[in-house]
């Protein structure tokens, strides 16, 4: 008796230490009996039938990649360790007020309203990567571009593209920080009007800043970035030691090449967000435009400031 015990295999022992305790567990449970598939019984009615057997597939691999919030869970296990403490603070309100859980995907519009009472920012819907003028020159009239479809599912820890979980987990709770949705706006309000030249340093200060920012709280370094807030792979590896670090410069950040085809190799770090907005104001002052410009909220508009 006693030796039959012990030849319980790995997967009968397994079977027995370990059953569901939540319903988000059920992940888990995917193990399928074969008997039945077309794929594999000849028998099968459908077996000889190409089409009806490639459809099956497709269900069956949306089935089978299921799961119940990860990405969700995955990140906000991270938080308290790797996300600075304003993106920390503003999450928690989100769940409370504007419906972020794991199992549910808020409305755009109720994100976007949630905004501006918060920092006067709102969402509006983009159908895909916008070019880096248009993108930019949203930003001055504190509207942020969203994107509104999912990534993949076989890759749930790292999308090359923007998509609504990073919108929703990385950009949303930064934008409603009002020092921080004033960092965005100047630099929108920078875009304008500059050369091409000058619009692809902007746009690479907004990929080192407000897509990979990291920064200083309390000695540690702490992520900002969105493109860190909401890829748990990219968030592990940019406070982890694997990548290159520099400080915060405008002047070498914004000519400084970058990938945005996987996890970035080179961060910068800022020591405060009072510091990045100061040195970014003053490297914006470098950057020629016909005139200076002004965004008037109440008619919402752009007003070119006369020069004497
Ligand atoms: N890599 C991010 C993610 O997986 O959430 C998405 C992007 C950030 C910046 C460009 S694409
Ligand atoms: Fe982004």
């Amino acid at each position: 008796l006693v030796i039959e015990v012990s030849v319980l295999n790995d997967r009968e022992q397994e079977a027995e230490s370990w059953y569901p305790r939540h319903i988000s567990e059920l992940d888990n449970c995917t193990h399928l009996v074969t008997k039945f598939e077309p794929e594999l019984d000849s028998d099968h009615p459908g077996f000889t039938d190409k089409k009806y057997r490639e459809r099956r597939k497709q269900i069956a691999d949306i089935a089978f990649e299921y799961k119940q919030g990860h990405v969700y869970k995955e990140l906000k296990l991270l938080f308290p360790t790797h996300a600075c403490k304003e993106h920390i603070d503003v999450f928690q309100v989100l769940e409370k007020e504007c419906g972020y859980s794991p199992t549910n995907i808020p409305q755009l519009e109720d994100v976007s309203n949630f905004l501006k009472k918060k920092t006067g920012f709102q969402l509006r819907p983009v159908s895909g990567l916008l070019s880096a003028r248009d993108f930019l020159a949203s930003l001055a009239f504190r509207v942020f571009q969203c994107t509104q479809y999912v990534r993949h599912g076989s890759k749930p820890d790292h999308s090359p593209e923007p998509d609504c979980i990073h919108e929703l987990l990385g950009h949303v709770p930064m934008l409603a920080i009002p020092k921080f949705a004033q960092f965005s706006q100047e630099l929108g309000l920078a875009s304008l009007g500059a050369s091409d030249a000058d619009i692809e340093k902007i746009a690479t200060l907004y990929w080192f800043t407000v897509e990979f920012g990291l920064c200083k709280q309390n000695g540690e370094v702490r992520a900002y970035g969105a493109g860190a807030l909401s890829s748990y792979g990219e968030l592990r590896h940019a406070i982890s030691d694997a990548p290159k670090k520099l400080p915060f410069n405008p002047y070498t950040t914004a000519v400084q090449e970058y990938t945005d085809e996987d996890l970035q190799p080179l961060y910068f770090i800022v020591e405060s967000f009072d510091d990045m907005m100061q040195k970014m104001r003053e490297f914006a002052e470098t950057i020629r435009r016909p005139r200076p410009v002004r965004y008037d909220p109440y008619t919402q508009s752009i007003q070119i400031l006369e020069t004497t």
